[in-house]
């Protein structure tokens, strides 16, 4: 199996930490977003969404990771608490998958966008009220983890952790990242977070998130006419 990431990608981050966890054996192919080698005639060819993540079984080609992440649980059963058999505790990790979509996965990327992308495209930094707005969405998303999603649970659907806590780590690592500590004055969040990472375990959580750690160097290297080719589409995002 192929698996075609950057470690810098949320999605891509999930499956990662979730096929080692898992001990599924895969080839790395990196993907340099950066680069703008997502854009390549190569990967033109793996998939037209150019996005990452994507696996690729045999001949078989998947996109989104929520769909690779469903693929591998069932491809490869491990213990059943990452997706439970149980009806109402996978609907639970479903809720929170189908809900990540349009809430805390994009909240946490425009911070990040506009701490990191906004200066090199628009050589200032971005305007406060924009800065603003974009944390305030990113608070309602992550207050609604603390208060509906984990309410006083360890992990999201109980006892135990699932993708779904996978899936969340990453987002909310993202603006931490950035230097936006979402979890500063949050213990329940912050007892969460470090619940994750020991079931992940300290050594993948970090080798998962070590791209994001040297952000400035990544941003030094975004190559720039894959930066004039993503303007209009970030223009859109920033407006
Ligand atoms: N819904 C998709 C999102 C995939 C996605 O947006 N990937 C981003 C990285 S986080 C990407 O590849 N962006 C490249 C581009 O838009 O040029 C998933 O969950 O896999």
């Amino acid at each position: 199996m192929e698996l075609y990431l950057d470690l810098l990608s949320q999605p891509c981050r999930s499956v990662f930490m979730f096929a080692k966890l898992l001990k599924i054996p895969f080839e790395f192919k990196l993907v340099d977003l950066s680069a703008g080698h997502q854009y390549s005639e190569e990967f033109g060819k793996t998939s037209m969404i150019r996005k990452v993540p994507v696996m690729k079984d045999g001949n078989f080609v998947l996109t989104e990771s929520v769909a690779i992440l469903q693929y591998l649980v069932q491809k490869h059963p491990g213990p059943d608490h990452w997706y439970p058999a149980d009806l109402q505790r996978r609907a639970r990790v479903n809720e929170y998958l189908s809900w990540q979509h349009t809430n805390l996965r994009p909240h946490g990327s425009k911070v990040f966008l506009l701490k990191h992308f906004y200066p090199l495209m628009m050589d200032a930094e971005a305007p406060p009220e924009k800065m603003d707005a974009a944390m305030e969405d990113l608070t309602k998303s992550v207050e609604l983890l603390e208060s509906f999603f984990l309410q006083n649970r360890p992990f999201i659907a109980g006892d135990q952790i699932s993708v779904a806590d996978l899936v969340a780590i990453v987002e909310i690592m993202q603006p931490v990242r950035s230097g936006v500590d979402m979890f500063e004055g949050r213990p329940k969040l912050s007892a969460w977070r470090d619940a994750v990472k020991k079931e992940v375990g300290e050594k993948l959580f970090a080798e998962a998130h070590d791209a994001l750690q040297d952000i400035g160097g990544s941003m030094a290297k975004v190559d720039k006419a894959y930066l004039a080719l993503l303007k209009p589409h970030f223009m859109k995002v920033f407006a």
